[in-house]
């Protein structure tokens, strides 16, 4: 008989309504005020209904959000380290009173839940950041989503489960909690020892979780992300493409693909107790944590957010409550004398060893470098370099920002020009007046406006890049924030090489080549950038150029030898 641990707090959730319940409830949420869930909080509700984040049976209330901040504990005090929250718009939540019932719905409208609201409060945003992710720096994705994406008020309430949330690919790798208990159950097996991932596996990878699931004397899940994962990691399409030719490499009937449609925070220690709570409600019992566990890269000083170690420090700290058993693991490298992978302590002093960072497999997939045999499977490889071509096969967006008469629009095209000279890659130019004639026609000029004016062109972009192009931008986009934001949403699809064109001020109203300076001083045009209006220079862009000594023709040129520095252009 088949001994499941048991889920946590005791009870598995299912939250879905039956077919009929479900369906008066549609009937009901007709009158409901629908809120559009965006793709992070779909990830959560779907986790919320299957019961893989149980005991929860809901967004966080105010209480329990307040205690898991501060204690790592929902108020009735079960262990709970990631605040789940259903963040929304001060617009939406001025018309929602505690007691109202709202409609959640995909971004197709499909009623997925409604919620009964019981809690509603103003998020203390700076207060979540530090006290969840230790850290008050946009460099962290999850700090950067929860000040630049999320919205200012949580509303807190338990769920309805009306419709399981849409999935057209690898439906049959996806398994809710039960489902994966019975399977397991089914196979007979007793101990079950899950590997979470968000990123291809490679020997080194397999190497591990063969040995953990040894070391345990245990069968192995892989289980990897398929929901949201570190802007700029390789998408779930290809990577679950390469974890069905990894599947061979194991003995026979011993290791299981499952696929977990989580958002991931990259929280580092909270996130590998938060794992560990679900992996256990999937009906895990052992978990393996390795180095920098759901590591969110450097800080803005150029350090780790989390020390290498801290997430197994954290399990490790909760083990009686968790019951799910750590496998920690320290990173493996390739003994080069015995061809064989060794965890790195073990390896003598004597003995050289091989290793590629991710960072460095990167770079020799971009620029379509050898990736040797004894790293990676060569399925695997092939399968990532269907998806990921070299550099300068792939799509990549030029992004101009700088003030009006800076010179963005007069470069943008003589680049155009150049592009299309060489003949060899298709190109859209989505200059900001063209944009604001064809795309953006009824905005104005307010800092509203004008995010969603970029984050248009970003959207446009990013489709482009996506599909091998190359997309010339060329608005003032002049907020920080937005311009990150388009970034995010390109470099997983391609380049993003961002252009400032820093004329300065004096320079373009002493051109005043549309006469809008003069205007705007006059007071005839409002909230004009630079003038009335402002604009935040960009920190770190991949080229600067002012035009006051520089034709554009010049200019065009060092924008072209840096694309052939960075390898998007042969
Ligand atoms: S933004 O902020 O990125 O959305 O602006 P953008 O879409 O690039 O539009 C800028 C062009 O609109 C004209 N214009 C103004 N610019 C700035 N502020 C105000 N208030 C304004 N009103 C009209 C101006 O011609 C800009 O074109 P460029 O090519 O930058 O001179």
């Amino acid at each position: 008989m088949t001994s499941l641990i048991k889920p946590h707090g005791g009870e598995l959730k299912n939250l879905y309504l039956s077919p009929d319940e479900a369906s008066k409830e549609r009937e009901r949420a007709k009158n409901y005020p629908s809120w559009d869930l965006t793709h992070r909080q779909l990830c959560d509700v779907e986790l919320l209904l299957c019961g893989g984040f149980s005991p929860l049976d809901g967004f966080l209330n105010e209480k329990d959000y307040l205690s898991v901040l501060d204690n790592m504990r929902l108020a009735n005090g079960i262990l709970w380290t990631m605040p789940i929250t259903l963040d929304v718009s001060v617009d939406f939540a001025a018309n929602i009173s505690t007691g109202d019932e709202i409609a959640l719905r995909d971004e197709e409208g499909v009623l997925i839940a409604t919620m009964k609201v019981s809690d509603k409060w103003t998020v203390d945003k700076k207060n979540e950041a530090i006290k969840t992710y230790g850290a008050d720096d946009e460099n962290h994705p999850a700090v950067s989503y929860l000040y630049n994406d999320a919205g200012n008020v949580n509303l807190g309430g338990e769920l309805k489960g009306v419709e399981l949330p849409t999935h057209y690919d690898f439906n049959g790798l996806r398994n809710t909690p039960a489902e994966l208990r019975a399977a397991v159950q089914k196979k007979g097996w007793r101990k079950v020892v899950a590997f979470q991932t968000r990123n291809p596996m490679h020997r080194a990878h397999q190497e591990l979780t063969f040995r953990a699931a040894q070391q345990v004397e245990a069968n192995l899940l892989i289980h990897p992300v398929v929901g949201m994962t570190k802007p700029g990691d390789i998408d779930h399409y290809s990577r679950v493409r390469c974890y069905q030719h990894i599947l061979s490499q194991y003995p026979a009937q011993t290791t299981m693909l499952s696929l977990l449609p989580i958002a991931m925070r990259m929280a580092g220690p909270r996130e590998a107790v938060w794992h560990a709570i679900i992996r256990k409600n999937y009906g895990c019992t052992h978990f393996i944590v390795g180095r920098d566990h759901a590591g969110p890269g450097k800080n803005s000083q150029g350090d780790d957010f989390y020390g290498p170690y801290d997430a197994q420090y954290l399990v490790k700290k909760y083990k009686d409550e968790l019951e799910i058993d750590m496998v920690p693991f320290e990173a493996m490298v390739y003994v080069e004398d015995k061809a064989e992978y060794h965890p790195i302590s073990e390896v003598k002093e004597n003995e050289s060893v091989l290793n590629i960072s991710g960072t460095e497999f990167r770079r020799r997939l971009q620029e379509g470098l050898e990736i040797p045999s004894w790293f990676s499977f060569p399925e695997v490889v092939a399968e990532l370099r269907k998806t990921h071509p070299p550099k300068h096969k792939q799509g990549f967006t030029i992004f101009f920002t700088g003030l009006s008469g800076s010179g963005k629009s007069t470069i943008a095209n003589a680049l155009l020009v150049k592009f299309l000279e060489a003949g060899n890659r298709r190109v859209t130019l989505l200059d900001g007046d063209l944009v604001r004639k064809h795309l953006s026609s009824e905005l104005g000029f307010s800092k509203e406006h004008r995010n969603i004016n970029i984050e248009r062109i970003g959207y446009v972009a990013s489709e482009i890049t996506k599909n091998g192009g190359i997309a010339i931008c060329a608005p003032i986009a002049p907020y920080k924030a937005t311009r990150r934001k388009v970034r995010e949403m390109i470099t997983s699809n391609g380049g993003f090489i961002e252009v400032h064109i820093a004329t300065s001020i004096e320079v373009c109203e002493d051109r005043d080549r549309k006469g809008l300076y003069a205007k705007a001083r006059a007071g005839i045009i409002k909230e004009f950038t630079g003038i009335s209006d402002p604009y935040e220079t960009p920190e770190n862009p991949e080229i600067k150029i002012d035009t006051t000594d520089c034709t554009p023709d010049e200019a065009a040129q060092r924008i072209i030898l840096k694309l052939e520095k960075l390898g998007f252009i042969k």
